[in-house]
């Protein structure tokens, strides 16, 4: 298997560049701050109309998922960030179960998990929160056994930010965890017009794109890459034919850029106008995200949607 250097390599010279299945590259310290701020750009609707859809309806998601009224619940979360939406499940939980919840937050982000238990310990005294710092795409997780209904939780719309393939190994590692009565709670973000997704992603703030920029900064931080952040610029495209929202950063001018990585230094050539596909934004219509989540073998039991029928939150049962 290839590290991440040499897959940030491969990807650089590759015709036409991309680092688009490399996602961990955008969460570093750095990028985890710049993320904070795209969740409250007017432009980004995504995380404020998931965060109203679970206010509206967290009892109901609670009561739904755990059919038998006295079985105990777990919640573990994929890419649970500072788990700022789901502190309103967490409660919803914790009032319908009458008692403490485990709740596991899985992210790559240590920051963010220290920010979502401390969070928490204030908002929902009555969740233990017992933090799995890991790359859930990358790093198998193991849940401990346990006698009673397991909610895995993955919302956001991450795993838009997946190639069909990845992500339906994402979403049957988790099936594989889950035993009958078990369910999934999938947050997606649903195909619209390009005239709300495409400012979505270019919020007039320049949030977006310094999110995407930093991919630069943490090669030159991490990866012995000298990126001139001036000869570059954000590009955001609306892939029709694939259905997502396309993220580069293009070349601004023709140039070399260096890399050193272990000791060897590298050559990465730009023309002008080339660009590095760094990011994709899936949005899925009703029959693909039925097809990806059958495909990992999972069955759709409910959904809740917003007034717009922009994201959708889906209950799936193994
Ligand atoms: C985390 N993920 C669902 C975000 C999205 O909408 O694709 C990442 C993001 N990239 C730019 N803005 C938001």
């Amino acid at each position: 298997m290839m590290n991440v250097a040499n897959e940030i390599l491969s990807g650089l010279v590759n015709h036409p560049k991309s680092l688009s299945n490399l996602q961990c590259l955008h969460y570093d310290h750095e990028g985890s701050l710049i993320f904070e701020k795209i969740v409250l750009q007017d432009e980004y609707y995504v995380a404020r109309t998931e965060r109203s859809i679970l206010k509206s309806n967290a009892d109901e998601i609670i009561v739904k998922t755990v059919d038998n009224r006295n079985k105990r619940l777990r919640i573990v979360e994929l890419g649970a960030g500072t788990a700022s939406k789901t502190s309103i499940l967490l409660a919803a939980a914790v009032k319908h179960q009458g008692s403490a919840i485990d709740y596991f937050p899985i992210d790559i982000s240590s920051s963010a998990l220290t920010e979502a238990q401390s969070s928490l310990t204030c908002l929902v005294p009555d969740v233990c929160v017992i933090p799995q710092i890991k790359n859930y795409v990358t790093d198998e997780f193991i849940l401990p056994n346990f006698d009673g209904c397991t909610l895995v939780i993955y919302i956001g719309s991450s795993i838009g930010n997946f190639s069909r393939e990845a992500a339906t190994r994402i979403l049957s590692h988790v099936h594989k965890q889950l035993k009958a009565g078990d369910a999934l709670l999938l947050g997606v973000d649903m195909c619209q017009d390009p005239a709300v997704l495409l400012p979505a992603y270019n919020d007039k703030n320049g949030v977006t794109s310094a999110f995407h920029l930093n991919v630069l900064l943490h090669l030159n931080r991490e990866f012995g890459y000298n990126f001139d952040l001036d000869q570059f610029r954000y590009k955001v495209i609306w892939n029709k034919h694939h259905s997502r929202v396309e993220k580069h950063v293009e070349s601004l001018c023709s140039q070399q850029v260096k890399c050193i990585n272990q000791s060897e230094e590298h050559i990465i050539y730009f023309n002008q106008g080339e660009t590095i596909h760094i990011e994709d934004s899936q949005k899925f219509t009703n029959e693909q995200i039925t097809m990806l989540l059958n495909n990992a073998a999972f069955q759709i039991e409910h959904i809740w949607s917003d007034e717009h029928k922009w994201v959708n939150i889906i209950i799936a049962r193994v």
